[in-house]
């Protein structure tokens, strides 16, 4: 198939003075990034191919957080398979296994005799009852055959991200036909219009089907009607009901029903209106009337044409997709098709398609989590099967949580609502958890959920057995309150977050050796010192350790904002204490368990104990060089190339090691091909620019595009540090809208690696304190003294590490910074530039 595509073509035949006339237009258009937001487009946010998707991540995902869909573009028999976001198998129900509470005393007696395999198997007997969580299901597909089967000419297909629309166009026997298909958030449908530059000219036969079993009819002649129920599963009786509405609306020629199918003919053009829903009200509650709310949302839809809906639904998604822009320059290689650009990635020069990709990951989250729906799960909300990888669940020892990474940093604060809601459910479900399996208060959840907020130990001991699930979640509703300041939030999520805490009251355990408390049983997510012993369920691991320090310190600091001074805080601050610091072993590296059982020689894709380094600021090379130091040389024998997340989650910490080059090194890792010339896939990136676990898994993408916004704008080490790392290669470049704590908005242009003008506009007022490798000046901006007084950048005092062999230290090579206070008024903005 011919390649073409407008733009390029026009790009191409408009000679190259003009070519340069239009790049610097289109470079002001991202340089304006220190003005306010520009609502042009930029041509070049778009993923495109010359040929149809063959493979489902070749398809191009749209979304409106509730429903999605996945277009493969097909000119012959189009195929758009769709998803509603709580179409899970099986129904309400719980998953604990009180015998725990028997067994818990015995497991723990033996872990602390070192009988640590015959503490997992008990773990296993006792622990863990299933189910194990519920699978996503597909809705299933529509299908559209065309009548002319003849020869595709001029193929060419998109996804339009700073839009949100996919397209489509070809030429067949002359007629040049496009497609165009939006997720409309306004107005909860999936819309498609066809057309076709020459009249009578569109025909094709529609029909639905899915993998599972369904229903379908033909209501009056120009409407498919799909339902079905969600799949039993684990002895959990599928009880989702799904109903999915399809109306053709064609202009000129001819409709007519045909038993489960619907025939136009010669029509000039047609607009598709796809409306699903089903029964689901919450957790607990499968009452709602799936048909009439899908014909609900059906009929006000159609009250609307296309270009309205359209209309509606640009303005809705660029409200949040605006917010950030982000320029890494562009060269000849953006103009290649996506599929070729990531095959070519890792050669070097396309900065833009890192620009790209950064943006596509703040679109995803856009696509796949709204307020009031569910949050986006390890397939965001795009899945074509019954039974998918790990359920497309949630998994909460990394998984979920990398989801929304950039929702605070990249201005997408809204978007994190639907993973709050889920801790609150949660908060509620733990608790019979806490109290059955663990004889404790408050609440508690292993390393995985479902729609159903189950919050048992799900698979065995290996994975399962790690109570941290609370512990984890709970972060972010603290992160959203720090970016925010938002006293009246802070104040809706306090009960979540405190119950959290109080279940590790009564949880820890004076560990007899060393009198620290610690949680256990528990493991370091996954991962198995088998250079010791085949079991990975121990006590006292770094992770758990550094979660609870986390989660103890922000919840006494919310308590003191809200004024919530009691007992159970008391204790809290005593239990602080109590904690055990983090400890630098025998190689140099930051242990991962309590006892030195680290191998330099293992390359597990979870890097749980720099959970300390990030997400969380418990390691700095300012506050902690020795801790700093030891985080880095685990990393480094940890190695890069891995599964997608890991590589994600990695790109974040090269960030806060503040070494750029090695996060780029990682991103091109990440942008290499998920699919290798064998067929074999790994850790990678699809052509549709999907994350490879493998299979695809959405936390790759959203890791990374955090990991990006990290290495430009940092505020987690008590101030913002503007281009903290800046790799080599981005030499000039500009980035706009980027959030930090204490409620700053933040802009920077740069040149010759080094910030030129740096704008921040302040939402709550207070102290900015700004940290830069070169000496900055503007109009307020005075060198800083002490520590930060803006309590949003106040740091709790990280222990001092237990150090093995100081001679096996790393060398701190953090470079030398310069740090200005500015005092800010709400809603000012200030300008700032490098000293000339
Ligand atoms: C965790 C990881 C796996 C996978 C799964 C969904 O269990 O260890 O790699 O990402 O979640």
């Amino acid at each position: 198939m011919k390649r073409i595509k407008k733009l390029h073509m026009f790009i191409n035949r408009i000679g190259s003075t003009a070519k340069i006339v239009l790049a610097f237009g289109v470079l002001l258009i991202a340089n304006s990034a220190c003005q306010a937001q520009s609502s042009k487009n930029d041509p070049y946010m778009k993923l495109w191919y010359d040929k149809p998707a063959e493979k489902w991540v070749e398809a191009l995902p749209v979304g409106n957080g509730r429903l999605g869909a996945m277009v493969f573009g097909n000119p012959q028999e189009e195929t758009i398979q769709l998803n509603e976001n709580t179409f899970y198998a099986g129904q309400p129900h719980r998953n604990d296994n009180p015998n725990a509470l028997k067994a818990l005393d015995q497991v723990r007696k033996l872990i602390f005799d070192g009988e640590y395999v015959e503490a997992q198997s008990e773990v296993d007997r006792n622990f863990f009852k299933g189910p194990h969580g519920m699978p996503y299901q597909t809705i299933g597909n529509l299908k559209l055959r065309y009548k002319d089967e003849s020869e595709v000419e001029d193929y060419y297909r998109e996804l339009d991200i700073e839009n949100a629309i996919v397209s489509n166009r070809f030429k067949k026997s002359g007629v040049n036909y496009t497609t165009k298909l939006i997720a409309s958030f306004p107005d909860q449908v999936i819309v498609a219009k066809l057309t076709a530059d020459k009249s009578k000219s569109i025909s094709f036969t529609a029909t639905m089907d899915r993998p599972g079993n369904f229903d379908l009819r033909v209501d009056g002649n120009d409407q498919l009607v799909m339902s079905g129920i969600s799949g039993d599963h684990e002895g959990i009786k599928g009880a989702v009901k799904f109903e999915a509405n399809v109306k053709f609306v064609n202009k000129g020629g001819s409709i007519q029903a045909e038993n489960d199918k619907i025939q136009i003919s010669d029509a000039d053009e047609v607009t598709i209106y796809i409306s699903i829903a089903t029964n689901f009200v919450n957790y607990n509650d499968i009452s709602a009337d799936a048909p009439v709310r899908a014909t609900g949302y059906l009929e006000k839809a159609l009250t609307k044409s296309f270009a309205e809906i359209h209309k509606d639904h640009v303005a809705d998604y660029r409200n949040y997709f605006d917010r950030v822009r982000l320029d890494l320059g562009r060269t000849d290689a953006a103009d290649l098709p996506t599929d070729t650009r990531i095959e070519r990635f890792s050669q070097g020069n396309d900065p833009q398609l890192v620009s790209l990709y950064f943006q596509f990951g703040r679109y995803l989250l856009i696509a796949a989590s709204r307020p009031g729906g569910q949050p986006a799960n390890l397939q965001g909300i795009w899945n074509h099967q019954l039974n998918p990888a790990w359920d497309s669940k949630y998994t909460v020892n990394i998984n979920a949580e990398m989801n929304y990474w950039p929702a605070e940093i990249t201005n997408l604060s809204e978007l994190h609502g639907p993973f709050i809601q889920m801790v609150k459910d949660l908060s509620e479900s733990g608790r019979q958890t806490a109290t059955d399996m663990y004889g404790a208060r408050g609440w508690v959840l292993h390393h995985n959920t479902d729609l159903w907020r189950v919050t048992g130990p799900i698979d065995f001991a290996a994975a399962g057995m790690w109570t941290l699930g609370g512990a984890w979640v709970s972060q972010h509703l603290f992160e959203k309150y720090d970016f925010s300041g938002d006293k009246a939030y802070l104040e809706s999520v306090y009960p979540a977050v405190k119950q959290a805490a109080v279940f590790f009251l009564d949880f820890l355990v004076e560990d007899p050796k060393t009198g620290y408390m610690v949680v256990s049983p528990s493991v370091s997510p996954e991962n198995i010192p088998y250079q010791y012993h085949n079991s990975a369920v121990a006590a006292g691991n770094t992770m758990d350790n550094q979660l609870l320090f986390d989660l103890f310190t922000k919840t006494i600091k919310a308590a003191k904002i809200l004024g919530d001074e009691d007992d159970l805080i008391k204790e809290m601050k005593a239990m602080l204490s109590k904690l055990p610091p983090m400890q630098i072993g025998k190689w140099g590296q930051l242990q991962e368990w309590q006892e030195d059982w680290d191998n330099p020689k293992d390359d597990h894709r979870h890097v749980s104990h720099l959970y300390g380094l990030y997400p969380s600021n418990q390691i700095s090379p300012y506050r902690t060089p020795a801790l700093f130091a030891a985080a880095k040389t685990s990393l480094l024998a940890r190695g890069d190339e891995s599964t997608g997340w890991s590589m994600g989650w990695k790109v974040n910490l090269w960030a806060r090691f503040l070494d750029g080059n090695h996060a780029y090194k990682l991103i091109k890792d990440q942008l290499s091909p998920a699919i290798q010339p064998d067929g074999k896939q790994k850790g990678g990136t699809y052509p549709n620019l999907f994350d490879s676990h493998p299979p695809f898994q959405i936390d790759g993408n959203f890791g990374c595009t955090a990991g990006i916004a990290e290495m430009l704008v940092q505020s987690h080490d008590a101030a913002i540090h503007i281009l903290p790392a800046l790799p080599d290669e981005w030499k000039r470049g500009s980035v706009a809208g980027i959030r930090t704590r204490g409620g700053f908005e933040v802009s920077v242009d740069w040149e010759d690696n080094k910030a030129k003008v740096v704008s921040i506009h302040s939402n709550l007022g207070g102290i900015c304190r700004i940290r830069s490798y070169h000496p900055l000046e503007g109009k307020g901006l005075a060198i800083a003294e002490g520590s930060n007084p803006n309590p949003f950048y106040e740091i709790p005092k990280t222990k001092p590490a237990e150090i093995k062999d100081h001679h096996k230290l790393g060398i701190d090579d953090s470079k030398h910074v310069y740090e200005y206070d500015l005092e800010t008024v709400k809603g000012k903005k200030y300008l700032i530039s490098i000293k000339k």
